[in-house]
């Protein structure tokens, strides 16, 4: 048994949190203790008011994550599979609703479960050593951590199921021309990327980048009609914000704002 954490979670840079998914000898797959120690990572996260952006990686050059662990569920009974892809997805949605933005910087294999949590971060950077791919098929296994729902809402209802029957696995520079991810960089200039567009939002007001991620997830979920309805309410609210007052004088006096998250 490694005594190493499986999780690991730092501030890389004052507001900037950094989530490395630490098994590299087993690809960073993800079996119970990981999960579980996902989840308290992303409580401390969320409790943290300071916190301004969320980078979720795999530890090593070679994998994101190469799925849940094979290993672990070969003697999975069929209720302790349901479990533990129930007990996983919550965590997972737990990611997806974090207040901040999360982006999942993808350095290699995003692979089944990999795939999954890449796609409940908020949108993904790749490497060019990215691949990504939902190959449950090939072990009998249908996905399930949200593969199903979130790969279909992200490259629609043909390439979702294309890639998941066929269990084929897609490149950085294929998964880009699907919109599965936002930008590809050089595997060595990647962490680098990421922590630069990390430093962009927590140069921003706080409380409108939280407000717009909530009013952009909340709205998926509704018809356009209650979504713009929504979008004004938010609106609204950031009018009440000391950030609204600083930004708009700053602009006015052609200086940069100094935001106080309040
Ligand atoms: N689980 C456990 N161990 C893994 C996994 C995994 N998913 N992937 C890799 N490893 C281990 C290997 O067993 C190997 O360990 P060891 O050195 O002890 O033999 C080590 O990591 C290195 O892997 P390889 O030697 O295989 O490295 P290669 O470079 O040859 O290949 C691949 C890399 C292509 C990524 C290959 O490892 C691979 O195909 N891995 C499995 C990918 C996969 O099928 N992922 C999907 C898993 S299923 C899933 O995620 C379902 C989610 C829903 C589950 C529902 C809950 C019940």
């Amino acid at each position: 048994m490694s005594s190493e954490p499986n999780v690991l979670l730092e501030i890389v840079e004052p507001s900037i949190y950094r989530l490395t998914i630490n098994r590299p000898k087993a690809l960073n797959a993800l079996n119970r203790a990981t999960i579980a120690e996902l989840g308290a990572a992303l409580a401390t996260v969320a409790a943290d008011r300071y916190a301004r952006v969320l980078l979720v990686t795999g530890a090593g050059d070679k994998a994101f994550v190469a799925g849940a662990d094979i290993r672990a569920m070969q003697d999975m009974s069929p209720i302790e599979g349901q479990r533990f892809a129930r007990d996983t997805m919550a965590v997972f949605r737990q990611l997806e609703t974090l207040a901040i933005p999360v982006i999942a910087v993808v350095n290699g294999y995003a692979l089944g479960g990999g795939c999954e949590l890449a796609m409940s971060c908020d949108w993904i950077l790749a490497g060019e050593n990215a691949v990504f791919g939902q190959p449950e098929v090939n072990l009998g296994l249908t996905p399930g951590f949200g593969g199903t729902q979130r790969l279909t809402r992200l490259v629609g209802r043909a390439r979702a199921l294309e890639l998941i029957t066929t269990g084929r696995q897609v490149k950085a520079d294929e998964a880009l021309r699907w919109g599965l991810v936002n930008h590809v960089f050089p595997a060595g200039q990647l962490m680098d990327e990421a922590l630069t567009m990390a430093r962009q939002i927590a140069s921003k007001a706080p409380i409108a980048v939280r407000l717009s991620k909530e009013a952009v997830q909340r709205g998926q979920d509704l018809d356009l009609d209650n979504a713009c309805q929504f979008e004004a309410q938010v609106f609204g609210l950031a009018f009440s914000t000391e950030d609204k007052r600083e930004g708009v004088a700053a602009f006015l006096d052609k200086r940069t704002p100094t935001f106080s998250n309040r």
